[in-house]
C-alpha cells in the first residue's frame, strides 16, 4: 500500500503527518485542551512504557462537501406549490378518499376484467422492449410515445365517461382521452419520464386516478444544465397513492420534473392508473410522439 494510502482519512481529505519537532509531547497542548482528553498521553495503569504519540493536521477539502436534499413526501390532501421555476410554477392537487372505498372497489372489478388490456412494444435506441405494464388507451387520437403509436380508440367504456366528468367537475378542466396503466403487481413499473410530448400542448394539466393497492409515485426535479443530466442532487417528493385517490399535475411539472413508479420488491397487488389527458393533433411537420421540448428548439 502507497505510503499515502496509509494515512489516516479526516473528514473527506488526507491527513499529513507532522515533522517529529512540531510533535506534543507535553502536559497542555497549545489549543489548551487538558492533558485527560489526549489518549495517547492517558495511563492505562498497565506498565511504565510510554506510546509514541502521533499528531496529524487538519486539511480542509478543496471541494465543499454537497449533499442531496432530503426526499418530501406528499399524503395529505391539498394543493402544492412545489416549484418555482425555471419554467414556471409546478403545481399538484392530491386528493386521497376522492372515490369512496366501496366505490372504488367495484370500479376497480369492473375495470380489471372488462377494459381491452394489452402489453406494449416500446422502443429505445432502436431497441424493442415491452412495457412492464399493462395499458390501454381511450381518445379519438392516437397517442405516440417511446417511439410506439396507441391506436385512437373512441369508444369510451361508460364507467370511464362517468369518471371522466367527475374528474373533470373537481378540476375545471377538460380531458379528450385517458391513458390506462394495470400493474398486475409490484414487478411492474412505469420509469422516469414527462408527459411532455408535443400533442399534449404547453403546461398540460394531467388528472390521475388510482385504483386497486398502493404505490409510491416518485417525482425528481430536473437537474440544471450545468449538471449534464447528473440527478444526484435534486429535489425528489414521494407520494404514496392509494385506492381511490386523484392527482393532478399542473403548470410546468412536466417540463421541470419527472416521475415514475418504480418496482416494489414486497407483496404489491394489482393496482390501475387512469391518466386522463387532453390530446391535440400533432404540429404539422414532426414526427409522432416528438418531445415539446426538442420541438421548440426546432424552427
Ligand atoms: O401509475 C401512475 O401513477 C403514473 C402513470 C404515468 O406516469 C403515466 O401514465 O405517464
Amino acid at each position: 500500500m502507497s505510503d499515502k494510502r496509509q494515512r489516516a482519512r479526516v473528514q473527506g481529505s488526507w491527513a499529513k503527518q507532522l515533522p517529529k519537532h512540531s510533535r506534543q509531547t507535553g502536559a497542555v497542548s497549545n489549543n489548551q485542551q487538558p492533558k485527560s482528553a489526549n489518549p495517547a498521553t492517558v495511563s492505562w495503569g498497565c506498565g511504565s512504557q510510554k506510546t509514541p504519540q502521533t499528531t496529524f493536521e487538519f486539511n480542509q477539502p478543496t471541494k465543499p462537501v454537497r449533499y442531496a436534499p432530503p426526499e418530501k413526501v406528499i399524503e395529505q390532501a391539498g394543493d402544492y406549490e412545489i416549484s418555482h421555476g425555471p419554467s414556471g410554477v409546478s403545481r399538484l392537487r392530491l386528493l386521497p378518499g376522492f372515490l369512496p372505498s366501496e366505490e372504488a372497489d367495484w370500479m376497480f372489478s369492473k375495470l380489471l376484467a372488462e377494459l381491452p388490456w394489452s402489453q406494449k412494444t416500446n422502443y429505445r435506441q432502436g431497441e424493442a422492449y415491452e412495457e412492464p405494464r399493462l395499458t390501454c388507451w381511450y381518445g379519438e387520437l392516437p397517442y405516440t410515445y417511446a417511439w410506439s403509436t396507441m391506436a385512437a380508440n373512441p369508444q369510451w367504456h361508460p364507467l370511464l365517461v362517468t369518471l371522466r366528468e367527475a374528474v373533470e367537475q373537481l378540476s375545471g378542466c377538460s380531458f379528450n382521452s385517458l391513458l390506462c396503466n394495470l400493474y398486475r403487481d409490484g414487478h411492474d413499473s412505469i420509469g422516469w419520464h414527462s408527459d411532455d410530448e408535443a400533442s399534449l400542448g404547453a403546461e398540460p394539466t394531467i388528472a390521475s386516478l388510482s385504483l386497486g393497492d398502493t404505490r409510491v409515485f416518485s417525482l425528481r426535479k430536473q437537474p440544471p444544465l450545468e449538471e449534464n443530466g447528473d440527478y444526484t442532487y435534486v429535489e425528489r417528493i414521494r407520494i404514496p397513492l392509494g385506492h381511490g385517490t386523484l392527482l393532478l399535475m399542473a403548470g410546468a411539472t412536466q417540463d421541470d420534473w419527472q416521475h415514475q413508479v418504480a418496482k416494489e420488491y414486497h407483496d404489491r397487488g394489482p393496482r390501475i392508473n387512469l391518466t386522463f389527458r387532453n390530446i391535440h393533433a400533432e404540429p404539422e411537420g414532426y414526427r409522432p410522439g416528438t418531445k415539446l421540448r426538442f420541438t421548440a428548439k426546432q424552427p
